[in-house]
């Protein structure tokens, strides 16, 4: 686009010159980039129906990294750059604490009237699991103890809760340290942390309510936090 500029200021200076321009001369045709950002939920660098769209700026760069244009991405992931001179461009994201599943810049040909396309895929890590009632209190979720329904947590002040089945989900989380903060119903309290087997203990501080999840990328993986589990015993 800086090109065209320079055409057009080319062409005005000629004018006030007295040159002659063509009066039909027209612009350059020119053409459009689009894609998709997404949350490549199976990681094979390809997006498929029910993998969310993410949300970044994508930027588009001449080769020698000069910047062409920035664009925000829609709700579901898409974006377009139209108005693009032809020539090779490109084009990337910058996905801090996801872990990508596709490279985050690609080099695209834009050809007068043409789309080109340049898609990214990135992976976040998903907080889930229960709140159970701890009917014996041993810290431990037995098969024969319910799951709990509608119970509130918040973090810092957004709040969320399990749903009717007794199950919350956190999906495509960047990486943070997140501190859910539960609310025990009246005559509940939290039972006893990390006692035994991880997949089925308790992980909320008694004294606290909280429980902390920590999503990072390590080696360029990012790791899921599948059984974060809250049990709560009578009192
Ligand atoms: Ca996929
Ligand atoms: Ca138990």
């Amino acid at each position: 686009m800086a090109g065209m500029r320079a055409m057009f200021v080319a062409a005005g200076v000629l004018a006030l010159l007295g040159t002659a321009v063509p009066a039909t001369a027209q612009p350059t045709a020119t053409g459009t980039v689009r894609g998709l950002h997404f949350f490549d939920r199976n990681v094979d660098g390809r997006w498929q129906p029910g993998e969310p769209g993410g949300d970044s700026a994508v930027g588009l760069y001449q080769l020698d990294g000069t910047s062409v244009a920035t664009v925000g991405t829609n709700p579901d992931g898409t974006y377009e750059i139209p108005d693009v001179p032809p020539g090779q461009y490109r084009v990337g994201i910058n996905p801090i604490g996801y872990q990508l599943t596709t490279p985050s810049e690609v080099v695209v040909e834009v050809t007068p009237g043409g789309t080109s396309r340049a898609d990214f895929g990135k992976l976040g890590g998903d907080i889930t699991r229960v709140t159970w009632h701890d009917r014996n209190a041993d810290g431990q979720r037995q098969p024969d103890e319910p799951l709990l329904p509608n119970i509130q947590f918040w973090i810092g002040r957004w709040g969320s809760g399990t749903d009717g089945t007794g199950h919350y989900s956190m999906p495509n989380q960047g990486t943070s340290t997140y501190v859910l903060r539960f609310v025990p119903p009246d005559g509940t309290a939290f039972a006893p942390q990390h006692v035994g087997a991880p997949e089925t203990d308790s992980d909320a501080d008694p004294a606290e309510g909280t429980a902390t999840a920590v999503i990072e990328l390590v080696d360029g993986k990012i790791n899921q936090v599948p059984n974060l589990d809250i049990g709560l015993i009578s009192q």
